[in-house]
């Protein structure tokens, strides 16, 4: 049977080729130069990289007691990402992701005690304990959801740039997607529409290596993804998305772009999710010292520790403040976050269409 050859087939063998000839044709915007933040962007980078980590670790604690149910998906190991896009974002902004969404949302200024009460499903979370981790939003803060429909957020996040379009001001839209997602049909649907209408967009590609259990090789006919826009017409930038300072200057000239009304942009960021796929899974499709070698070489947020250090922009003792106010604001979150009441049975009926 044909399933049953191709599994004798050797591991190589049965990986689809790869297209390094295409590479060549595809349009590849020139990386952007790298320049260190200065000292105050470096050391906001390190607290707000360090909040997402800590918060991470407490949810999955968290989920480990048994307080937070349904799926829980940690953003560890990918900080930097979300950092550095931050920093371009301007009032205003829209941002929309999938449902490994937490650091998007402290990203953004989210208040942690929010975001955790919604994990526990108690009443002052950000959709009053009815959506969970993967359904929180923030129109104020320009937050459109953690979306748990694996591409899903990519056509909103394209009507996001459509709107900003409409009104006619300069805002863009930052709809991030996996590199699962980003074989989905409705992914080209969209690069279609945006670069037609020449929308505000930036397609950010996070690319972790894998989707769920299966690596980005396996399942993917291309994998150099920041070219995904090719027959589209729309530039793509692959980025290290583990140091934010090579993120923060993507994010300057994808914005730049989009602002200055040439339509949509690509950025691939190469990362890494240190956890498993959600808390129910045991990543045992990856050998340890993979992992290992990524936090020891490659952790976004040592980068920047290092780089505090050895500029003298922070002394040891001033980075173990800001690790102790960072632990405070989690510590509270997760306080407020258990203490807080379920919601009233009441609330069944609110927020759903007749
Ligand atoms: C349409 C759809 N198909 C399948 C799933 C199940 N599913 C949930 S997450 C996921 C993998 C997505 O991986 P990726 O886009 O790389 O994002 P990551 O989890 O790595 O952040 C799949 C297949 C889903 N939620 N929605
Ligand atoms: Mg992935």
């Amino acid at each position: 049977m044909a399933v049953a050859k191709d599994k004798a087939q050797p591991e190589a063998a049965r990986r689809p080729p790869t297209d390094k000839a295409d590479d060549k044709k595809a349009p590849r915007a020139e990386p952007a130069a790298v320049a260190d933040l200065g000292k105050d962007l470096e050391r906001q980078a390190y607290r707000d990289m360090l909040l997402i980590r800590r918060f991470e670790e407490k949810a999955g604690q968290m989920y480990g007691m048994g307080l937070i149910g349904g799926f829980c998906h940690l953003y560890i190991g990918q900080e930097a990402v979300v950092v550095g896009m931050q920093m371009v974002l301007k009032e205003g902004d829209s941002i929309i992701t999938g449902y490994r969404d937490h650091g998007h949302m402290l990203a953004a200024g989210m208040d942690a005690k929010g975001v955790m009460a919604e994990l526990t499903g108690r009443a002052h979370g950000y959709s009053r304990g009815k959506g969970g981790s993967m359904h929180m939003f923030s129109v104020e803060r320009g937050f459109y959801g953690g979306h748990g429909i694996v591409g899903a957020q990519v056509p909103l996040g394209t009507g996001l740039a459509f709107a900003h379009k409409y009104r006619g001001n300069d805002h863009v839209s930052l709809t991030y997607f996996g590199d699962g997602a980003a074989n989905q049909g409705q992914v080209y649907e969209s690069f279609n529409m945006a670069k037609l209408w020449m929308l505000p967009v930036i397609y950010i590609i996070e690319n972790n290596q894998y989707a769920m259990g299966t690596s980005l090789k396996r399942a993917s006919a291309t994998t150099d993804l920041f070219h995904r826009g090719a027959a589209h017409g729309i530039p793509g930038e692959q980025v290290d998305g583990m140091d934010v300072r090579a993120v923060k200057a993507a994010a300057d000239k994808a914005a730049k772009w989009c602002r200055e009304g040439n339509g949509p942009f690509i950025l691939e960021m190469l990362t890494y999710r240190y956890r498993g796929h959600s808390m129910s899974d045991p990543a045992k499709y990856r050998t340890r010292e993979e992992v290992e070698k990524v936090r020891t070489e490659h952790d976004p947020i040592e980068q920047v520790r290092q780089r505090l250090i050895q500029k003298k922009w922070a002394t040891e003792d001033e980075l173990k403040k800001i690790d102790a106010k960072v632990r405070e604001i989690v510590n509270e979150a997760s306080e407020f976050a258990t203490n807080d009441p379920e919601p009233d049975p009441s609330e069944l009926y609110t927020d759903v269409y007749a």
